[in-house]
């Protein structure tokens, strides 16, 4: 590989022989798995035939160091990095032995030890991944670059231009390779895509845009070696390879819906007879040299790939499966009972464990729109940039998916990043990198990915169906995601620590409404409170109320109203956790009152609640007196005008009559 700063002049001073052998590799290895699917012996293949210089010159012309994050064509950036081929071949295969243990498929995973950072199926979604891997190298100030390749279709997706305006605001040593080969499946670029150039987007996010001829490998090689230099020194670029899809989006699909004449146009520009050509009429390398090294790569893959497909099927356990979901986290320090304590509202605890996590781990980065100058929507910010500085406080465009994204890319740095929605509804815009990529990342190869989600989140403040949303269960719904949600000053700081600590992607949601209306006091030490365990609120014996949250307050004074009115004593167990969740605290409950009711502030139809009520309902069933019961807030969007909220929407104005019904029963 050539160094970074070596000038190295294409093809003369290079090894030639290697080089060659580095294109022939994924062509060879292609040949080979064509064979094997019109033999029916592997299932699917996503051809990069005719595209590898692009693969093959990126990964020779920058370093080892840099990242690169390629994309379902790009074979030849494994092979020429130098990735196992035996483990490789495995993971091609969907064979035991590969690199997710058959919990993904080809090339969606990473290998951080060779750079490497793999794709997910959504198009573009590594991008702004790249945009936090740059951050990560730009904050400590190191000679590398991150590379990532996207699709001519991908390019129309938010998330590539959220990632190229990042990058261009930041001025991120980030080189975006756009593969333009011609269709998005069956799509022709130009009905999709306005400008005949999407080099041309650069302009728009004040960078350099370059078109490079993508079947050339040394015009690829030596446009990304300048690409390098720019990026390393200027900032972002964006770098367009022309280039074509000879084969279908996938074997199976064939290219029915491509003229011929366009196959047999590029045919003639195929990469690797252009290199064969060039490097015999130059004399740098042999024909028959040449023919020896194809011969030689043909039955080292060939004998390669019968080996991989002789390998054993992928096996597991339902325990090992679980198990891989999450990375393991540190164990959590609680207060000492004897611990001083201060009354803190529910606001000023979160400032707390965010600031002291802050200033004793420099490593920790928080991004989030207005938070830093201006100190967030809520404040909890205030003040921090002014003392931490704006590397590790730092404004965000209007881009949720961008910013989540680009934390992903700083935890795989080792850098813990906290991304706080400016409100939790606009999550919604963060959907993808939040579900798809952070919950999926550790299950699949293995990555921890330490990004806390900060979401300001639910109603009663007549802020309406967009400012109010209580969306828990969408990620509770997600394995992958801690859920937490906690309800006092003191769980808010024990618990943010303990988010903060996770190498996990935490949700960690905060109430508006309790923000400067709840107090307690806390311990005015340094501690981290337990994930999955419950704190039973208020001791009964009549009935129990589950709930998080807000609901807490709302249980705690029903249960007051109840003790005087009727006499009734209500449990309250507040979960403080959604995933993972605390049955046993629950079922413990049921065996003192015998009744159960599930109380939250979010919409009733698959809420958390009626995953409550259906565990309970089995391990809970011979404790149970009555019918679970459940109290939610109506299936409507959050209505905007205070009557409609309080008195039809909320939860609240329903938690009596149904304690008195369970009661009753
Ligand atoms: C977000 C998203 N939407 C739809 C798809 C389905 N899909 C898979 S590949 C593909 C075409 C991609 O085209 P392009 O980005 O040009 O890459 P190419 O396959 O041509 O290399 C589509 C639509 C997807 N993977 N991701």
């Amino acid at each position: 590989m050539p160094s970074p700063d070596s000038s190295v002049d294409v093809p003369s001073e290079i090894d030639v022989r290697a080089l060659y052998e580095s294109l022939l590799v994924p062509r060879v290895i292609e040949e080979k798995m064509l064979t094997l699917i019109r033999q029916g012996r592997i299932a699917k293949w996503f051809s990069g035939y005719g595209q590898e210089a692009i693969a093959v010159g990126t990964a020779w012309a920058l370093d080892d160091r840099d990242y690169i994050l390629p994309m379902h064509r790009n074979l030849g950036v494994w092979t020429t990095r130098g990735v196992d081929r035996e483990r490789l071949f495995c993971q091609l295969m969907g064979k035991s032995g590969g690199f997710t243990n058959g919990r993904d498929r080809t090339f969606h995973f990473g290998l951080p030890e060779k750079n490497l950072i793999g794709m997910i199926s959504h198009m573009a979604a590594m991008l702004p991944v790249a945009c936090g891997l740059g951050q990560a190298i730009r904050y400590r100030d190191e000679n590398r670059v991150a590379c990532a390749f996207c699709g001519d279709g991908g390019t129309r997706e938010g998330d590539f231009h959220e990632a190229l305006n990042l990058a261009s605001v930041w001025d991120l040593p980030v080189v975006f390779l756009v593969e333009n080969n011609g269709y998005g499946l069956s799509t022709p670029t130009e009905e999709a895509v306005a400008p005949n150039d999407i080099a041309d987007a650069a302009a728009g996010y004040d960078m350099p845009g370059w078109v490079v001829d993508g079947n050339d490998l040394f015009a690829v090689m030596d446009a990304v070696r300048d690409a390098r230099a720019h990026a390393r020194t200027e900032g972002p670029i964006l770098l367009e390879m022309k280039t074509f899809r000879v084969r279908g989006h996938e074997e199976a699909s064939g290219t029915a819906y491509v003229p011929d004449e366009l196959i047999a146009e590029w045919t003639d520009e195929d990469p690797v007879e252009r290199v064969t050509a060039e490097l015999r009429d130059e004399g740098l390398l042999a024909g028959d040299a040449m023919e020896a090294i194809r011969d030689d790569l043909e039955s080292e893959i060939d004998t390669l790939a019968e080996w991989a497909l002789d390998q054993p099927e992928v096996t597991s356990t339902p325990e090992a499966e679980r198990d891989a979901v999450f990375a393991p986290a540190p164990e959590p320090t609680p207060p000492s009972p004897d611990a001083e304590t201060a009354e803190t509202r529910f606001i000023d605890a979160i400032q707390e464990a965010l600031w002291a996590a802050m200033e004793q781990d420099e490593d920790v980065i928080l991004m989030g729109q207005d938070i830093a100058e201006y100190g967030g929507a809520f404040k909890v910010t205030d003040g921090f940039v002014e003392e931490l500085g704006e590397e590790r406080v730092r404004n965000t465009p209007i881009i949720e998916d961008g910013a989540i994204g680009a934390g992903m890319g700083l935890a795989i740095e080792d850098l813990p990043a906290v991304v706080e929605m400016q409100y939790a509804d606009f999550i919604s815009c963060g959907f993808n990198q939040t579900v798809n990529n952070l919950a999926t990342t550790h299950y699949r190869w293995g990555q921890p990915v330490n990004v806390t989600i900060r979401a300001p989140f639910g109603g009663g403040i007549g802020a309406g169906p967009f400012h109010s949303q209580s969306r828990e269960a969408w990620f509770a719904h997600t394995p992958g995601l801690k859920v937490v949600i906690p309800a006092t000053p003191r769980d808010a700081k024990g618990l943010l620590h303990t988010a903060l600590a996770d190498p996990n992607p935490v949700l960690f949601f905060e109430h508006k409404k309790l923000y400067r209306s709840v107090r307690g006091e806390v311990p005015t030490e340094e501690y981290s409170l337990p994930f999955g365990e419950a704190r039973v609120a208020r001791m009964g014996t009549d009935a129990t109320i589950v709930t998080y949250g807000v609901g807490v307050h709302w249980a705690l004074a029903e249960a007051e109203h109840q003790a005087e009115a009727n006499g009734a004593e209500l449990e309250v167990v507040d979960l403080r956790t959604l995933v993972p969740w605390d049955r046993e605290t629950v079922r413990e409950s049921l065996t003192k009152t015998n009744r159960l009711l599930v109380l939250h502030e979010a919409t009733r139809t698959a809420g958390f609640g009626a995953e409550v009520a259906a565990e309970l309902g089995k391990i809970g069933f011979k404790l149970l007196d009555a019918p679970i019961r459940r109290v939610a807030a109506e299936d409507l969007p959050v209505p905007n005008a205070k009557p409609l909220e309080d008195e039809i929407f909320s939860a609240e104005a329903r938690l009596r009559p149904t304690v008195e019904e369970l009661l009753a029963f």
